[in-house]
């Protein structure tokens, strides 16, 4: 919608604005690529967790979800999903 919008005003005063200028600015903006861009929970590495769900438990483990996630995988910042049992840096081992 925006691109054709700008297309339309680049052909409606083509006098005016180069087009070339106008359709360069359009295909990649910055605001399109963050949306669509994997959020992972900056606090482990080594596996993408969702940042802002409720809970994660080890797969296979004992814990009730509502999201499981296999590791072992590394600990980098806080463990606010208590994965990290024995507190060594390692979640999810065995
Ligand atoms: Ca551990």
């Amino acid at each position: 919608m925006h691109r054709s919008l700008v297309l339309s005003l680049a052909v409606a005063g083509a006098a005016l604005v180069p087009v070339s200028a106008a359709v360069a600015d359009a295909p990649s903006t910055p605001a399109a690529k963050v949306v669509k861009k994997r959020r992972c929970d900056s606090n482990y590495r080594g596996r993408c967790l969702r940042p802002d769900v409720s809970d994660y438990d080890c797969a296979g483990g004992s814990g009730n979800g509502p999201y499981y996630v296999s590791g072992p995988f590394r600990v980098v910042g806080t463990d606010h999903y208590g994965l990290d049992a024995d507190h060594d840096g390692i979640a999810c081992e065995r």
